[in-house]
């Protein structure tokens, strides 16, 4: 009897020293970042959202706080076990799927009160060449005079941008979208924000319509495409995604397909693309046959028609990372199950060829330009030290150029013989390839900053400049003269990623990702 009690002591004991981290978030956490752990005035707390920020990485954010933003450091009031208690309960997933539903959606737009529309721009810089950076660092844009490289407004932006801003197509508005969903507005004439609105709770990417009137967000929590009015960011249609079979999918990226009048979305989870018209007399868009392999079983679905309907395509593998040809016939996807590219034909809606690309291929950095009279794509992989170059008239590899590491993104511009290509993990991250469009030679490797992680280009309108960040958190944007590769200017920002000029922006420039 005595050896129980003491047993039973023992336990409540090791039950009272093992430290809850569902407390330690009630009491110290939830305040910010909401009891859901969906995020509040901090960002969401789930696995979606902390992406790679898990175990050490994780407890020292709580330990130390983050610079530069509200978080502070917990390291005075927790111990080291009750850091990794916390951290462990938020890296758990959510019990429960959680909703977001269109009224909670409309409920969270939240338009600035003291926005003043201009009726011309409030500098006397060419709004065409504007170039803004998203630092993020500490969760803000600069807006750039893509001429003098004067800052002409710094605004604070939600936390953890993702994927490229999209401007209105006159240019005058840009939208910017976070990994917890929210969907910013600001107005570039009036260097002033307009409002924002949280279309998802884990989000990938937003895309423009051909008229300039719909934004699309392709969303990971919940399995939906949201599709937001340009104007005032309410919400115009919640599309569930759901395969043919009835399995939920999330939503790896959305595009805009401007010459055909619609949005093509990657599914992470059934075998299909989705394309959604944004014409509102589209139609009667077939969903296609359900080609069985039971023989001579076909069964053809219903059509739908207008604005956002609906069209489905089969291939044979979930694809993501999509690259398009010009006109937008042809898209390139990669299959991450077999290290293959696809290429899917939109007209007729099937897969048409395969392309030799091992070593995860970054299709949605891709580039292309005329070479010898025929149109060329570059991709670089996320995996591999090289860079695969394709023929886009028969689809055959024309060249791998070897680089010193795997790179992320390639910029060029129809101004420039040659593109940029980053070198972004490895020994050699940091290292600046410049390529000549013509011959595939690398001409010259940049190191501007050894030992840090220098990537992402972008040119100014006239692509005589090209702007490289040093992604570091007292970072700088790098202007060089795009033809002697000198260094012009060199302006400080916090952590910068990627740059996006409005002008080869809304032109669908050729150097420039989509
Ligand atoms: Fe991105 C664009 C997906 C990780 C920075 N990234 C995109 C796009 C997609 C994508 C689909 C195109 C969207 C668009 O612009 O509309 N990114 C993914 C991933 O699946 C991946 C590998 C894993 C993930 O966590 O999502 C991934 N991306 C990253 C990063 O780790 C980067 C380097 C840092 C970050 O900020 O998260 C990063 N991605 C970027 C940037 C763009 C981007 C800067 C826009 C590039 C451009 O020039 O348009």
């Amino acid at each position: 009897m005595i050896r129980l009690i003491a047993s039973f002591s023992l336990l409540a004991s090791a039950a009272l020293a093992a430290p809850d981290g569902a407390t330690i978030y009630a009491d110290l956490c939830s305040s910010c970042h909401a009891q859901t752990r969906l995020g509040g005035t901090g960002p969401a707390l789930i696995p979606e959202s902390l992406g790679r920020l898990k175990g050490d990485k994780l407890e020292a954010v709580i330990a130390e706080g983050r610079a530069m933003t509200q978080m502070p450091a917990f390291k005075a009031t927790l111990t080291p076990g009750e850091i990794a208690a916390v951290a462990s309960y938020v890296s758990a997933p959510l019990a429960e799927a959680p909703l977001w539903t269109e009224a909670e959606i409309a409920a969270s737009r939240d338009l600035n009160p003291g926005y003043s529309p201009a009726t011309a721009p409030v500098f006397a810089a060419d709004p065409m060449n504007i170039t803004l950076v998203v630092e993020t660092g500490d969760s803000h844009i600069s807006v750039l005079d893509g001429d003098t490289f004067e800052v002409l407004d710094r605004f604070e932006t939600p936390f953890a941008v993702h994927g490229g801003p999209k401007f209105s197509p006159d240019g005058r508005y840009v939208f910017v979208m976070s990994r917890d969903g929210w969907v910013q507005k600001y107005d570039i004439w009036s260097l002033q924000e307009v409002g924002r609105v949280r279309a998802g709770l884990n989000s990938r990417n937003i895309a423009m319509s051909h008229d300039g009137k719909w934004i699309a967000v392709a969303n990971y929590l919940p399995m939906t495409l949201t599709i937001l009015s340009t104007g005032d960011l309410s919400v115009a249609k919640v599309i569930e995604v759901t395969g043919r079979k009835g399995t939920p999918s999330r939503v790896s990226a959305v595009y805009q397909a401007p010459d055909r009048e619609s949005f093509i979305l990657a599914l992470k989870d059934v075998p299909e693309i989705w394309e959604v018209a944004t014409d509102p007399d589209a139609g009667p868009y077939h969903d296609g046959f359900v080609h069985s392999h039971e023989a001579g079983m076909e069964e053809s679905l219903a059509a739908e028609k207008g604005l956002f309907a609906r069209r489905r395509i089969d291939v044979s593998a979930p694809l993501d990372d999509f690259f398009f040809d010009h006109g937008y016939r042809n898209l390139i996807g990669a299959n991450r199950e077999g290290e293959t590219g696809v290429v899917v034909n939109l007209d007729v809606g099937r897969e048409i060829a395969d392309l030799p690309l091992p070593g995860m291929p970054h299709l949605g950095s891709g580039i292309s330009w005329m070479r010898d009279g025929r149109r060329v794509m570059a991709v670089p992989h996320l995996n591999e030290g090289r860079i695969s170059v394709i023929d886009m008239t028969d689809w055959s590899l024309v060249k791998t150029i070897e680089t010193s590491g795997p790179g992320f993104f390639l910029r060029s511009h129809d101004g420039s013989p040659y593109f940029w290509a980053d070198v972004f993990t490895g020994p050699n991250k940091g290292q600046m390839h410049i390529i000549d469009k013509e011959t595939l030679e690398v001409v010259k490797v940049l190191t501007p900053e050894p030992g840090k992680t220098v990537a992402h280009t972008e040119f100014t309108k006239d692509g005589r400049h090209a702007l490289v960040s040093v992604w570091e958190q007292d970072g700088a944007v790098i202007v060089f003269d795009a033809t002697t590769f000198e260094e012009v200017r060199r302006l400080p920002m916090v952590k910068p990623s990627g740059k996006y000029n409005v002008w080869n922006k809304i032109t669908f420039e050729d150097g420039t990702s989509h």
